[in-house]
């Protein structure tokens, strides 16, 4: 809705201070540097290591040599392109897959989150403020569960995250004068899953037409996570008073857990520019996707009480520049080719949905400098990805948020195999 308006290239010389719409389109006409377009991820060695600069040129200098110049918009049913590698290693991205997806459900709205009550999908509407019931049997068919009442769509903000826990289903939306996140009651009736009336246990987050973060997603402790976006106020990321670009933490409830690592505080991290996946491996560690303003996207490792750097750092850090108070990505990737929103975890690989890029990428718990890619352009964009209750994954597109270039049937839900292949 109304989002073109705002992809206005940067003027040359202007500081990149502006907020910037970054899931934009890959038909946007926002300039990016062309002899960087097309780059393998880039990757710091640890989240408490800040040094990586130097390493982090010589792999895009040595592939802008090696002529890996860009090629994108990715064609639909791309099928390889040749991995690349730097200094002989295999962190160069594969395209193709083997498995065929299937349709779940189709003529979604600008579909943001899924989330499984009892084995049934709820499927969130961002501009509509629908949440939906998928039944893979009637993919054409989704049953309207409910309208949030409340929600104000507008820009990036609307219907976003959902999350369920037992009984109770927890959405994160944008309303008149805020982002809030509130707690509905589940049951199951006679037609479908059904709401009872919502509490809303956290209110006051800032809104804005971008950068509201909105995942939700419930830790291996039992506490619920909430991804917070600057709301184009960057100075605030680094406020620790704020709850904007942050990552929350609180009881099912909206209370502060005693063990947050800042007094009487939600915030569980901060420095974050607009984070909006969330995931924990079996060991516990937990994983956030962050969009980058024009540079890098990133991969985190949250820790409690860290700093992420933005808006003083985007990516790894300068040699130096922080003096070593931030935490920096794990890997990162231009926005160009990534642009990250949900994540999950399935058979030790980190999923990544991408909106720009329109690829899935994967990146493997054993080497989180890797990466290798999945359908690239065969879907679009892609909001979301879930590990489903059989192990299966749910991809989420996202092709008629405004940016995107929707299909017949779009957007979809689409079923993969766990064991999806990114080999050719
Ligand atoms: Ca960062």
């Amino acid at each position: 809705m109304g989002e073109q308006s705002r992809r206005l290239p940067r003027p040359k010389g202007t500081p990149p201070m502006s907020i910037r719409d970054h899931d934009s389109s890959p038909l946007s006409s926002r300039p990016s540097p062309p002899a960087l377009r097309r780059t393998n991820p880039q990757v710091g060695t640890s989240p408490t290591t800040t040094h990586h600069r130097s390493r982090a040129a010589g792999l895009i200098l040595a592939l802008v040599l090696s002529g890996c110049s860009s090629d994108r918009p990715p064609a639909p049913s791309a099928t390889s392109s040749s991995p690349t590698s730097a200094a002989g290693d295999t962190t160069g991205e594969e395209r193709g897959s083997t498995a065929d997806p299937e349709e779940v459900a189709t003529n979604l709205q600008a579909p943001w989150s899924i989330a499984f009550y009892k084995g049934t999908a709820l499927v969130s509407e961002r501009d509509s403020a629908r949440i939906l019931e998928v039944d893979d049997e009637r993919p054409a068919q989704p049953r309207e569960v409910t309208t949030v009442a409340g929600v104000s769509a507008s820009g990036e903000g609307g219907l976003l995250g959902l999350s369920v826990r037992g009984d109770s289903l927890f959405a994160y939306f944008t309303a008149e004068s805020d982002n809030r996140i509130q707690r509905f009651p589940l049951r199951t009736g006679s037609d479908g899953v059904e709401l009872g009336s919502p509490e809303t246990i956290v209110d006051g987050i800032a809104k804005a037409g971008f950068h509201n973060g909105g995942r939700l997603a419930f830790g291996p402790d039992g506490m619920l996570y909430a991804t917070v976006g600057d709301a184009g106020n960057q100075d605030s990321a680094q406020e620790r008073e704020s709850l904007s670009g942050s990552i929350l933490r609180m009881k099912p409830d909206g209370t502060v857990p005693e063990d947050n690592p800042f007094p009487d505080s939600l915030v569980f991290s901060y420095g974050h520019r607009n984070p909006q996946g969330l995931a924990w491996d079996d060991d516990g560690t937990m994983y956030a996707s962050e969009f980058g303003q024009d540079t890098w996207d990133e991969l985190n490792i949250i820790e409690p009480g860290g700093n992420y750097g933005w808006p003083e750092v985007e990516g790894i850090s300068e040699d130096g520049a922080d003096g070593g108070d931030f935490i920096d990505p794990v890997q990162q990737w231009r926005p160009d080719e990534a642009s990250p929103s949900g994540i999950a975890i399935s058979d030790d690989r980190l999923l990544i949905a991408n909106l720009r890029g329109q690829v899935l990428r994967t990146v493997p718990l054993s080497d989180l400098a890797e990466a290798e890619v999945a359908y690239a352009g065969e879907f679009g964009r892609l909001r979301d990805v879930v590990s489903g209750p059989e192990g299966e994954i749910w991809l989420l597109t996202n092709n008629t948020d405004g940016r995107g270039d929707p299909a017949a049937d779009d957007d979809r839900i689409l079923h993969i195999p766990a064991d999806f292949s990114t080999d050719d």
